[in-house]
């Protein structure tokens, strides 16, 4: 079952003859089952084919078993979002919930969709923890085919285990619900079948606090008389490796995986049967001997169990499992999409090596799997296959800067005529697969990549006429994919694999134009919070698996620019309810440990401009910067709130931050303190100079450019304000430059080298070179990606006004360029989806712009004569939807309703 990772579809606004909602969502999710709040967030989106259509009003009605439990009556407003307003929902309850909206002419169109509450009491779990009776079975075998992991714990990984449960049924099933989490990961299966197509489920959460448990409906699998449920249970991030912390490198939760299950049956007669796990559930060792997230995975094939989770399976010799209480403190229903096998890659090239290997070319780096065919193998031979990112000069797989992640599996053929190895409880970054031991001439189509990451609903979509700009938002969406796995994690392939929190802040905008990434941020701040401090500071990575590291600017700024981010691009005030305790004891603690707001002390390791090139950014510089923008921001969440007290302290601070940054970086002639690209780009996005000081800043801050033949030197932090600077203060064109260069250090050059993703370090390969340092070294990471926000506000022009949020008041503003003729994109805004198309031919400007129902736009129109700019053939005066505004030499300006336009100008 592979997801296919698209954009949704929404209604062509052409084919439509009325204001149409869609997309009902619940909780910010499709039909959500097990949703753990008993008010949840009700929304949709909006499309329409008339100008300057809205939504006049909404209704929405919620009903449990047909009977209305809640009206919300008519409501005249524009929100597309309502929160449940009757009697709290009650537990493990099916809902249906219908939306009638009325379009400005007064007509109505309707729409529904379903969601259903998880376990809202402690007391409904019947469920206990089990596991593997270490006491009386005291170890496992050692998986004997498996090379030694190269870091010394290789022992502390147990094999994955089945665990089942026989039951019978004695009445007729109206409705069949399991509740299922792990300490772990787990596979589920009733009757047979595997549930669902989630996989690595529960996801990696602060297992300390949280264990998110994932509800299935399994109402048609099973039946009267015998039935089974079971699972496969593996490491993971529970007990598995996680980073690189040789000290802690495995054992982050627990020693030993634990499976927690509820089968909820409901009877037409009213009655329930309850079956969870207990002692009474048995559990055995499988094929898979051994499964590891950063090891990989052994399967032998000859230990296969048959119909396991079937009735009538003998398991006589199964163990009883062990019963650990039912502890559910830590339980908490999910939130957010799993991680899915979203795309199946095809090899595009098998390469034998004189040794008799093979070296399998995906021709893309992602994070996954391959599903392997076996055709004619003996029965106990083994396959082993490695994975890595990157080949040597000799054609050979480079794995040396996967470090001590071993990312192999095995598989031993049972010597069936066909067989098919796939695993399940291990991921990979690679784009090569080492192939060794296998029967005969192994071809293409025996090989096929399984993409693996969190399923977050894709949301935008960049195109233009430059093919190098295309792999480069190509390289910058594959990025994301193959890092979003459960939590925004730095890279896929090495011992690390961990949710640095600058990275994550720093994609955070990228990211949400391609996809919709609030419930999956959420569930990742969830952690962040858990991992405060007590004196408020936060550590570098989340989940908080790494000692000794906390408050590091930039980084830990992550506590206040993620939730405003967040707030911003969703409008979801209820983000910055549960973040504002957190961003208030974040600031705090820089401000008590930095009284003259210079923040020099309690900087922890100190990152700077994270692999910036050839140049040093002042680090108290940095951190200054970072910490007025975490002040900006928590004043700002303090006036949503409705916070004045603090809002004003806040903003007062603000200015002091924003004084003392002067005073201390910026000198007599405007220079800031060590003149580096990124020492202009913080105060300028951050907004901490006056109008003079900016444009001196600005003028170095080019200079510097151009003194190094218009090449950049930005890391992690500058790199994301570096296109959108210039495009601010007027410097398109330097944009540009950066944007096609393929010299080094620029992403062009990393393309030039046959780049499929966003390096870590714009040294990751060089021709002087070869690779960059094996001690860290990834040919996956996101962060350098960050210019694809530019693409998306600047190029294509889509973004919003500095007031609005929710992409409410859009700003649509594009800046045709360089070697560009046409770009395109679209994006789905909380209240519908945006989008533009321009194109540069014959001396001629088009633009094609449509806005969402509910949303206004101020539109720009980049041209050599603004009174000649036409709307589909009326000038802007005449036009219906639009109003002019006072134009710039080179940019007609409008304001404009909902609507599709089409903008035509002399170039
Ligand atoms: C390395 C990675 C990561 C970065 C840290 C500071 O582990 O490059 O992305 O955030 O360093």
């Amino acid at each position: 079952m592979v997801t296919n990772w698209v954009l949704s579809d929404a209604p062509a606004v052409a084919d439509l003859t009325r204001l149409t909602a869609y997309d009902l969502r619940c909780e910010h999710r499709v039909e959500p089952l097990g949703i753990g709040t008993r008010r949840p967030r009700l929304s949709w989106r909006l499309a329409s084919p008339a100008r300057g259509d809205r939504q006049d009003a909404f209704r929405v009605q919620v009903l449990r078993d047909g009977v209305q439990v809640w009206d919300s009556g008519w409501r005249s407003e524009w929100e597309t979002y309502v929160d449940h307003g009757g009697a709290p929902l009650t537990s493990q309850t099916d809902y249906v919930w219908q939306l009638s909206v009325r379009d400005a002419a007064g007509e109505v169109t309707s729409a529904e969709a379903t969601f259903a509450t998880g376990l809202f009491h402690d007391d409904e779990w019947e469920a206990h923890w089990i596991e593997h009776d270490y006491e009386t079975d005291p170890y496992f075998e050692p998986p004997v085919d498996r090379q030694e992991p190269r870091t010394v714990r290789q022992a502390t990984i147990a094999p994955p285990r089945h665990y089942r449960r026989s039951f019978e049924l004695t009445r007729p099933i109206s409705r069949a619900r399991v509740y299922v989490t792990a300490h772990g990961l787990y596979q589920f299966s009733a009757n047979g079948q595997r549930i669902g197509n989630d996989e690595l489920t529960p996801g990696w959460t602060d297992y300390r606090e949280r264990v998110a448990y994932q509800t299935y409906d399994v109402t048609g699998l099973l039946h009267e008389g015998e039935n089974v449920i079971g699972a496969v249970l593996g490491e993971g991030w529970w007990s598995g490796y996680v980073g690189w912390d040789t000290r802690s490198h495995a054992h982050h939760y627990g020693k030993k995986p634990q499976l927690l299950a509820q089968l909820v049956v409901d009877h037409p007669d009213g009655s329930r049967t309850v079956v969870a796990t207990d002692g009474r559930w048995v559990e055995r060792v499988g094929p898979i001997r051994f499964a590891d997230l950063l090891m990989g995975e052994s399967y032998d094939a000859r230990l296969e169990l048959g119909d396991w989770s079937s009735p009538g399976y003998d398991a006589s010799d199964w163990a009883p499992a062990g019963d650990l209480g039912g502890d559910v403190s830590t339980l908490i229903a999910a939130t957010t999409d799993p991680v899915r096998v979203t795309e199946e890659v095809p090899a595009v090239a098998v390469t034998a090596l004189e040794s008799g290997r093979f070296i399998v070319d995906l021709g893309q780096n992602v994070a996954g799997r391959v599903r392997l065919r076996v055709r004619g193998a003996q029965a106990g031979q083994q396959i082993r296959l490695r994975h890595g990112e990157m080949l040597q000069a000799d054609g050979s797989l480079y794995t040396a800067n996967l470090r001590t992640a071993d990312a192999t599996d095995y598989f031993v053929s049972a010597g069936a005529d066909e067989e098919f190895f796939e695993p399940i409880f291990t991921v990979h970054g690679f784009r090569y697969v080492e192939v060794d031991g296998y029967p005969g001439e192994l071809t293409a189509d025996d090989v096929v990549g399984q993409v693996l990451h969190s399923d977050t609903p894709v949301a935008g979509r960049f195109e233009c006429s430059d093919a190098g700009v295309n792999q480069l938002l190509s390289n910058i969406r594959w990025g994301q994919r193959g890092n979003f796995v459960s939590v925004p994690t730095d890279c896929p392939q090495r011992d690390e694999r961990l949710g640095w929190t600058a990275d994550a802040q720093i994609f955070l905008p990228t990211a949400a134009y391609q996809a919709d990434v609030l419930t999956f941020f959420e569930n990742w701040f969830a952690d962040l919070a858990v991992a405060q401090t007590g004196e408020g500071a936060i550590p570098d990575v989340i989940p908080h698996v790494i000692t000794g590291r906390h408050g590091t600017p930039a980084w830990a700024d992550a506590a206040t620019i993620v939730p405003w981010t967040l707030y911003r691009i969703y409008g979801d005030e209820r983000v910055l309810r549960t973040a504002w305790p957190v961003m208030r004891r974040w600031v705090d603690y820089v401000h008590r440990a930095n009284p003259d707001l210079i923040w020099r002390h309690r900087t922890s390791g100190h990152y700077g401009d994270w692999l910036q090139v050839g140049v040093v950014t002042d680090r108290d510089l940095l951190a200054t910067a970072y910490f007025a923008r975490s002040v900006e921001f928590t004043a700002a969440a303090a006036r949503v709130l409705g916070l004045a007290d603090e809002a004003a302290a806040y903003s007062e601070l603000w200015e002091k931050v924003r004084a003392a940054f002067v005073a201390e970086f910026v000198d007599a002639e405007g220079k800031l303190r060590g003149d580096t690209q990124t020492g202009y780009l913080l105060p300028l996005a951050f907004g901490l100079l006056d109008e003079q000081a900016e444009q001196t800043a600005v003028k170095q801050l080019v200079a510097d450019l151009e003194r190094r033949g218009r090449s950049l030197t930005t890391g992690f932090a500058g790199v994301a304000l570096l296109c959108p600077m210039l495009t601010k203060y007027g410097h398109a064109d330097l944009a540009y430059d950066l944007l096609h260069d393929d010299r080094y250090p620029s992403w062009g050059y990393s393309i030039k080298h046959g780049a499929t993703t966003i390096w870590e370090r714009w040294d990751g390969w060089t021709e002087e070179n070869g690779f960059g340092p094996v001690a860290m070294n990834s040919f996956n990471h996101y962060s350098l990606g960050s210019v694809g926000e530019w693409l998306y506000a600047d190029v294509a022009g889509i973004s919003q006004s500095p007031e609005s949020v929710g992409f409410r008041d859009l700003v649509i503003n594009p800046h045709p360029g360089g070697r560009l003729t046409w770009a395109k994109a679209s994006y789905d805004t909380p209240t519908g989806r945006v989008s533009t198309h321009w194109q540069l031919s014959d001396g001629a400007f088009t633009l094609d712009v449509t806005i969402p129902p509910g949303a206004t736009a101020t539109i720009h129109i980049p041209t050599s004569a603004p009174d000649s700019v036409e709307e589909s053939g009326h000038p802007l005066t005449t036009a219906e939807g639009l109003t002019p505004l006072e134009p710039t030499p080179t940019t007609a300006i409008c304001r404009a309703h909902p609507g599709t336009y089409r903008f035509t100008t002399p170039a």
